[in-house]
């Protein structure tokens, strides 16, 4: 299948365009490197070195004998877009290139419109194209868990049934998000489900919950193929966090209580997930929810497991819970449900499977990177003005 992968130098991306590609797929990436600008404006650098993705493309030839092609260019500038949908004729687009940090979009108005506006307008761009080039290709979009919020009832996969003064409807599950980033998915569910249903295109609306994992089968073949993990305060999420912390013998910020309850899956996994999701399309004029996550855990929870596992290799860990720079529930039921990728065949990995040889082990490897000033959170829900404040003076 021609399959064109937005966002494919990023974090998931690249290791998703190298699995599809070794399982014989046309593949292509697509990315305009805004990430790696973010990140020398904040000055936070992935724990292992990054080639750029010209080396990378050709290393992954290189090693596996096998091509792929390249984009470089602006989700948001649509001539761009639409002239990449027209020549590359994709049969599934698996779109990640967005903006992926709450913290980022809590930062000032800068970086929040900034989040929306990059977020909203590329997606928006990728529907017009499809409609225009690609009528019949497979949006596979990667939205978040975090656009349900953690509401008192258990969360369905996209749509609820309601019944209402005795009436009954399958509604879109109502969106609490916690973000200005978690809002900008919700603004695309809407435009993609509007989409879909106007101009008869498919898509898969992937509910992801946090990812955690440093490296994949193929980001293996070679240390030239790495994929870029971040541990810092703004683009790291919580379990690779920990991870690095304990590794470094840094208190493990677990914010406020800790009860914060979230889906989690290895990045192994979302690479299965978004592969089963192109294998079995949705038909046109289809949109669809899949929640993509495969164990649940606490934020302090996790905090131990990491705990209990480093200990094992000798390090000294110690968990402190700090003031919660967001504002969230801390303590909540939460129930979401996630069967529609297991019927489809996901064989979950299990967090015990990897974290010490897959993570710990290799984080120690790289152990003299980690940068201990960019953990400490200084982005605060409440208070953004402030938070951007102390964010630019800790980069000057
Ligand atoms: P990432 O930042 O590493 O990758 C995103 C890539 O998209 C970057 O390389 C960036 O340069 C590119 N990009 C951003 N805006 C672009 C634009 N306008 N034009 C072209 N390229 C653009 O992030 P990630 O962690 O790999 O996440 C990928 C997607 O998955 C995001 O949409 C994120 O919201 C979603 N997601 C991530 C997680 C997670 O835990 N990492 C969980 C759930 C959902
Ligand atoms: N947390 C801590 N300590 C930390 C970091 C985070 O306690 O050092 C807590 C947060 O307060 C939050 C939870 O851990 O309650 C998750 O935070 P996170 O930073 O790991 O994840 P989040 O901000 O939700 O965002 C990440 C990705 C995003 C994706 C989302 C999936 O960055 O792209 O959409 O996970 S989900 O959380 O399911 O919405």
């Amino acid at each position: 299948m021609r399959i064109l992968v937005l966002g494919g130098d990023g974090y998931l991306g690249w290791p998703t365009a190298m699995y599809l590609s070794a399982r014989d797929h046309e593949v292509a990436v697509l990315d305009n490197f805004s990430k790696r600008a973010w990140e020398l404006e904040l000055n936070a650098q992935p724990l292992i070195p990054v080639s750029t993705l010209d080396h990378r493309v050709r290393t992954w030839q290189e090693v596996t004998g096998r091509q792929l092609a390249s984009f470089v260019g602006d989700l948001c500038d649509y001539g761009f877009v639409r002239g990449v949908l027209r020549d590359f004729q994709p049969e599934a687009i698996v779109h990640f290139g967005e903006q992926p940090s709450a913290p980022f979009s809590m930062m000032d108005q800068y970086r929040c419109v900034m989040t929306q506006v990059n977020n909203i307008s590329g997606t928006l761009n990728i529907l017009w194209a499809m409609r225009e080039h690609a009528p019949a290709a497979h949006l596979v979009k990667l939205g978040t868990m975090g656009e349900y919020g953690t509401p008192n009832i258990d969360i369905e996969e996209g749509f609820i049934e309601i019944e209402y003064k005795g009436r009954k409807d399958v509604l879109p599950y109502p969106k609490q998000a916690g973000s200005f980033y978690h809002l900008s998915k919700v603004h695309d569910s809407h435009n993609i489900t509007f989409a879909c249903k106007v101009w008869k295109l498919r898509s898969t609306d992937l509910h992801q919950g946090v990812v955690y994992g440093v490296a994949t089968d193929e980001s293996e073949l070679d240390p030239r193929l790495a994929t870029s993990f971040h541990y810092d305060e703004v683009f790291g999420t919580a379990l690779n966090r920990f991870c690095v912390q304990a590794i470094a013998g840094i208190p493990l910020t677990v914010y406020g209580k800790g009860g914060q309850t979230r889906g989690f899956l290895n990045i192994r996994d979302t690479l299965r997930c978004v592969e089963l999701s192109i294998l079995n399309p949705p038909p046109a004029g289809e949109y669809r929810a899949f929640n993509q996550f495969t164990e649940m855990f606490s934020v302090l929870g996790l905090a131990e497991i990491v705990q209990h596992e480093a200990r094992k290799l000798g390090f000294s860990v110690e968990i402190n819970h700090l003031p919660n720079p967001r504002v969230e529930a801390e303590e909540h039921y939460y129930n979401p449900r996630h069967e529609k990728l297991l019927n489809l065949g996901l064989e979950p990995r299990l967090l015990s499977d990897v974290l010490v040889d897959s993570m710990l082990v290799t984080i120690r490897d790289h152990a003299h990177r980690i940068r201990r000033e960019v953990i400490m959170p200084h982005v605060k829900w409440a208070n953004a003005s402030e938070a951007a404040v102390k964010a630019c003076a800790s980069v000057s």
